[in-house]
């Protein structure tokens, strides 16, 4: 998915164990990456570069080759995108050739252990796709997740909200909308577009129908009772995916929270100012990559380290945390959840321990 590429991911220091014996700092490492893929020196060749480094780094330090599969995966896709150079080096060789001049062998050998391992998944995983492609992609989709995704795809925002809306006079509930119809029409999405079935002018087209069908659901809220419990859920600095932030948050919502949803990319001090002014007593944070982490790692710590956002609980959850059980304690969560439902089950566990407790 394209954007607008700016802030860098690449930390002042690295994390990992294996990273940190490196003897350049990590905006210098990049540099010397990026000039032996062949990538162009633009903002979409560093992010390609930028990002496998800042997954790496996360991916060794928690000792979890899964968190590194999908930025492969992705690269394969992206670059093309790039460039159209007949020889690109595969960032994780370009990396092994920079990082073999600057580590001793042991810890090359740990790291290269590490890469191949997620390469092979990677793999499995792309031969995965090719076979799945013969048998009609779209197969797997439920018929109003199909139906979603076509008007979505086409931009008729009016027709995929009427779609909607009928389901929901037909008797679905709203929750059931949004995590089974809008949420895997979302990741079909990604699917597709890593296929190349999709455009990213059509995924960009396709995402904003989706929030705007969100936001079409949203008088169906007024008639839940509320809890007079505030909650504020946003993603960290550089992370740009809202829309499962926001299925989560709209789902508290139906629960009966009072939500401030700040949205993507939030600077941490921001976040915390917003947190204090609402009397918030949860705050979620979603990353959707990896290279993200650390950023929503910071956020966690400003958090915990101002006086006014005591007693503040933090759920955290998104993709990486589908992958990696030590995550939640890596970023200093309170609570983890690796998709909606488990997102409402702790905080409904929090609002009980919280009532407990005259919090
Ligand atoms: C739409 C999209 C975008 C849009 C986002 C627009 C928006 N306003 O949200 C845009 C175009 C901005 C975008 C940009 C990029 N994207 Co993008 N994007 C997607 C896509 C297709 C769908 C995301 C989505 O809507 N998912 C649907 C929701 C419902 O699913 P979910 O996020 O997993 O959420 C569920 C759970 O995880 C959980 N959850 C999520 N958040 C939270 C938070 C809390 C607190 C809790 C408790 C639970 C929770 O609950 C949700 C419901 O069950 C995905 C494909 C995919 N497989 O996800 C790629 C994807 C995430 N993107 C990817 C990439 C690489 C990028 C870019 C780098 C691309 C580029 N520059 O070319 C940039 C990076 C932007 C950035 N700086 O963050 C990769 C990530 C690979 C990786 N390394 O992990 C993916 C997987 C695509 C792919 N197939 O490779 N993207």
């Amino acid at each position: 998915m394209k954007e607008q590429v700016a802030m860098t991911v690449v930390p002042a220091a690295w994390t990992s164990w294996a990273l940190s014996r490196v003897d350049s700092d990590p905006a210098g490492l990049a540099e010397q990456v990026l000039a032996r893929t062949g990538l162009p020196d633009t903002p979409e060749g560093r992010e390609i570069v930028e990002l496998h480094l800042a997954t790496l780094d996360v991916s060794l330090d928690l000792g979890c080759t899964d968190l590194l599969v999908p930025q492969l995966r992705w690269e394969l896709t992206r670059r093309p995108q790039v460039t159209s150079a007949p020889r690109v080096v595969p960032v994780h060789d370009a990396v092994h050739a920079t990082l073999a001049e600057r580590l001793d062998e042991l810890t090359l050998a740990a790291v290269v252990r590490h890469v191949g391992a997620a390469e092979a998944a990677a793999r499995a995983l792309e031969s995965r796709s090719w076979s799945l492609r013969g048998r009609g992609g779209l197969s797997g989709l439920t018929a109003p997740v199909q139906t979603y995704l076509g008007h979505a795809v086409a931009g008729h925002q009016q027709r995929a909200i009427e779609h909607v809306l009928t389901l929901v006079a037909d008797g679905s509930s709203v929750a059931d909308v949004l995590l089974e119809v809008l949420a895997p029409a979302q990741l079909e999405l990604g699917r597709l577009w890593e296929r190349g079935v999709v455009s990213v002018a059509q995924e960009h087209v396709a995402t904003a129908v989706t929030q705007v069908t969100m936001s079409a659901l949203q008088p169906l809220f007024l008639e839940q009772p509320r809890l007079d419990r505030t909650l504020v859920a946003a993603t960290p600095p550089g992370d740009r995916h809202e829309i499962g932030l926001r299925v989560v948050t709209d789902l508290l919502q139906l629960r009966g929270w009072d939500t401030q949803y700040v949205g993507a990319s939030c600077p941490v001090a921001d976040l915390v100012e917003a947190v204090v002014t609402a009397g918030a007593t949860l705050l979620l944070l979603g990353a959707s990559m990896p290279a993200h982490l650390p950023g929503l790692r910071a956020a966690v710590e400003h958090v915990r380290a101002d006086p006014r956002c005591q007693g503040v609980a933090v759920l955290v959850g998104g993709e990486p945390f589908r992958h990696a059980p030590g995550l939640g304690e890596w970023v200093g969560a309170d609570l983890v959840a690796t998709d909606a439902r488990e997102a409402l089950e702790a905080a409904a566990g929090l609002l009980a321990l919280q009532e407990a407790t005259g919090v």
